[in-house]
């Protein structure tokens, strides 16, 4: 017989705080039985939890390995130098191989160590708009990033969808920021790495990528590396690479420096070894087989979403997709966002609602939806079960205001959900 989730985790916290056991316990059932389509969300692996649950939250390790500010870091230092070694050997390209840092506590404070790293208060940065795609650490102005510097937004063509690049030259030539920033958490298509090189060459300033949706696709092989064309590159670790949820950074070795001491003491204080011990696992786990499989199915999985909702008369924005998520443009479907989000959810379907390039509504309603596959693709969906869920959605959407119609797919979603449970429990058996 396998052991249950309460099994695993409840001896200790269940006897000694039920409130916060049960709320977490219900979360886990609440992921088991809801289809998960949130394009920065992943199912981790049990060994990564286990990990993150560990001694090594007990430990102060300022510094890096090996130059620590506190006594007793033996033990840390070999689990951090694991994590960056295996980082290493993920992102290298041909002889190329990044300096890697692993302390960043999130993505967006990777973002934040960058700009202590080579920027000043007021300084221009260069970045997609929010609105067509970009991310809020990029200069939103309710931001950090967007209050202590001066954004220029670039966006995405009117007829393509993509970015242009004629526009981002342009911007770069005429406002010279001095930082050019390629990254995006709603745009599904490959950014062109090569140029925005080349234009941040022009105008003599770091490029940075920030790939934290896509680094999982990019370590397996399956979308380009932004390296070596990037200086620094940036990333979350529990989207598309399935990892603990946090942060880190990879640069060309000259920015090293800069970067690690942005990181501490500029930034943050003392590490979450627990953390870097679970991004190590990740890492490990990320460097298999089964991991570039896992990430081809993922676009395998998006790219089929795309067409089976194009046979279905919904707009893809920008035509389609080349990675993990794709954005509906659901004005002609007489829905916004905001209620296509609520009736899923009703229907137990998690996914949110997007701005669209061009979006003629408020941010709160929009008129989008974001979809992703990463996570419901690392329960074992493929292509049969994307077809069912194409299918749920619709049905969900058409019949938004119908509670019995919800409540069935509700129904179908739950027996899906059944057929690919999270964790294989037996495997602890
Ligand atoms: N908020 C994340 C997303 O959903 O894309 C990015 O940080």
């Amino acid at each position: 017989m396998g052991y249950s989730h309460e099994e695993l985790f409840s001896k200790h916290l269940s006897q000694k705080d039920p409130e916060v056991f049960q709320a977490i316990h219900k979360e886990f059932n609440r992921q088991d039985k809801h289809l998960e389509m949130i394009a920065s969300e992943n199912y981790t692996s049990l060994a990564v939890i286990e990990a993150m649950g560990s001694v090594l939250t007990n430990k102060y390790a300022e510094g890096l390995p090996g130059k620590r500010y506190y006594g007793g870091c033996e033990y840390v230092d070999v689990v951090e130098n694991i994590a960056r070694e295996r980082a290493k050997k993920l992102f290298a390209v041909g002889d190329f191989v990044p300096h890697v840092n692993v302390q960043s506590h999130s993505g967006a404070q990777a973002n934040q160590a960058v700009f202590l790293a080579l920027l000043n208060p007021g300084d221009k940065i260069l970045a997609c708009s929010l609105s067509h795609g970009g991310h809020l650490t990029h200069g939103s102005p309710v931001n950090l990033s967007g209050k202590w510097f001066k954004p220029v937004p670039y966006e995405v063509s009117k007829e393509t969808e993509t970015i242009d690049m004629n526009q981002v030259r342009e911007l770069a030539l005429k406002e010279r920021p001095k930082l050019v920033i390629a990254g995006y958490s709603a745009y599904s298509r490959v950014p062109d790495f090569k140029a925005f090189r080349e234009i941040a060459d022009e105008i003599g300033v770091p490029l940075m990528v920030d790939m934290a949706h896509i680094s999982g696709l990019v370590a397996a092989g399956v979308h380009p590396s932004p390296f070596p064309h990037a200086h620094i590159v940036t990333s979350t670790t529990h989207k598309t690479l399935r990892g603990p949820r946090s942060g880190f950074i990879m640069c060309h070795p000259d920015f090293a420096k800069k970067i690690d001491s942005a990181v501490f003491p500029g930034l943050q204080g003392g590490p979450l070894m627990h953390v870097i011990a679970g991004k190590a696992v990740m890492f490990q786990e990320a460097l298999t087989a089964d991991f570039k499989e896992y990430a081809q199915a993922v676009v395998e999985n998006s790219k089929s979403m795309s067409n089976l909702f194009k046979k279905l008369d919904y707009r893809v924005v920008s035509g389609g997709t080349d990675n993990h998520l794709l954005v509906l443009d659901l004005t002609n479907k007489s829905t916004t966002g905001k209620e296509a989000e609520t009736c899923l959810d009703a229907a137990a379907i998690n996914a949110n609602r997007n701005t669209i390039p061009f979006e003629t509504q408020s941010p709160f309603v929009t008129s989008g939806l974001r979809l992703g596959t990463a996570a419901f693709t690392t329960r074992g969906m493929g292509l049969p079960e994307v077809e069912e869920i194409v299918g749920l959605i619709d049905k969900a959407l058409l019949g938004k205001k119908d509670e019995s119609v919800l409540s069935g797919v509700r129904k179908e979603v739950a027996e899906l959900c059944s057929r690919f449970p999270i964790y294989d429990w037996k495997a602890f058996s």
